[in-house]
């Protein structure tokens, strides 16, 4: 029986259609579709901290604006991954106790510390730039529900990155002490957002099952080829340097050669040893024990007025 629905699911697979949740999957493929939905849930939720912090110190009322309106989507984009989740049969509340309980990853970039006003032009430039980058290729998806998530928040991302560049653009256009505060955000947040494109094909350990799935249509190291070469022209527009020596232009493969990450550092982040996870990971849980008695307020509320119906 098993055997013929899992003929099924391939052929299905097979012919691009997607998979919507009360359809019969293989175990696995629930599973890994929760592990990367609720991570990416939860990057875009402590993803808001960094460019939190600079909400209330933003150079001015329009920057303030979009700042705000940029994490409030942020938001939008971790509920919108948890609902999405929620239909694998996973509860919200499990998802939040393996975030906090450090059982579930969050993306790696997050926790790198924002100290200038230019760190925001950085992480809308380079952070939701790579970002789109892995996420158009998730619009087609297999999974249905996490597919037509990806749509809106690509759309999203589209604006986030744009105003980044203009953060980037003006300062680049401004006083020299301002270019020099430019070009110190991308030296500092140039090499992590290369590895937030995750390991290389040879150590990603999901990729080529995640592959046979089309849950991921493009690997790790074409996404960061990909990241790369639409970058740097960016970069150049700016007038700033990527801090890589041996970023070079191939003629014969038509892309850019570059140099090597430095993978320790990255897995010493995701192991929770980078400059911000503690802090990130208190001010989630924080966030989460001060919210109790909302919580608790709300399901009062509601009990309170489901008993009414039935007086
Ligand atoms: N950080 O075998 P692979 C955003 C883990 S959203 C931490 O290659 P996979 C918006 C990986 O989970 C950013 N851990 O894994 C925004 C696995 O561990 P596990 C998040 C990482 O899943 C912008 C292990 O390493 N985006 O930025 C990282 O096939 C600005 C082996 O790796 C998404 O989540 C990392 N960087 O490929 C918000 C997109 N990379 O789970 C605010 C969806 C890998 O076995 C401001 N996710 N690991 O314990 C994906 O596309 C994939 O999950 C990858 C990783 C590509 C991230």
């Amino acid at each position: 029986q098993i055997k013929n629905l899992e003929e099924i699911f391939e052929a299905r697979i097979a012919r691009d259609e997607k998979i919507e949740p009360k359809d019969w999957m293989p175990e696995k493929y629930r599973q890994t579709h929760i592990r990367q939905m609720s991570q990416h849930a939860h990057s875009e939720i402590v993803g808001m901290l960094p460019e939190g912090n600079w909400i209330t110190r933003a150079p001015s009322l329009r920057r303030k604006a979009a700042l705000l309106a940029k994490v409030q989507d942020e938001a939008g984009h971790g509920l919108y991954l948890y609902s999405a989740c929620e239909t694998l049969g996973v509860s919200r509340d499990e998802l939040y106790e393996q975030l906090h309980s450090g059982k579930a990853k969050y993306s790696s970039i997050f926790n790198y510390p924002t100290v200038t006003w230019a760190d925001m032009g950085a992480i809308g430039w380079l952070v939701d730039g790579a970002a789109i980058i892995n996420q158009v290729p998730l619009c087609n998806t297999s999974f249905g529900p996490y597919a037509r998530a990806m749509v809106r928040v690509c759309k999203e991302e589209s604006f986030h990155q744009r105003q980044g560049f203009e953060i980037m653009l003006k300062l680049c256009n401004g006083t020299p002490e301002q270019k020099e505060m430019a070009q110190d955000a991308l030296n500092r947040w140039w090499w992590p957002s290369l590895m937030m494109l995750g390991p290389t094909d040879a150590e990603s350990v999901h990729t080529e099952q995640s592959m046979k799935w089309k849950l991921k249509r493009k690997s790790n190291d074409e996404l960061r080829q990909q990241f790369i070469d639409q970058t740097v022209p960016q970069a150049d527009i700016l007038g700033l340097t990527i801090p890589d020596p041996d970023l070079k232009w191939n003629e014969s493969k038509g892309s850019y050669d570059f140099g090597e990450i430095d993978w320790d550092e990255f897995w010493q982040v995701v192991k929770g040893h980078g400059p911000c996870n503690k802090q990130r990971m208190k001010a989630r849980v924080d966030a989460w024990e001060n919210g109790a008695w909302v919580r608790d307020a709300a399901m009062a509320y509601a009990e309170k007025n489901e008993a009414k119906k039935f007086k």
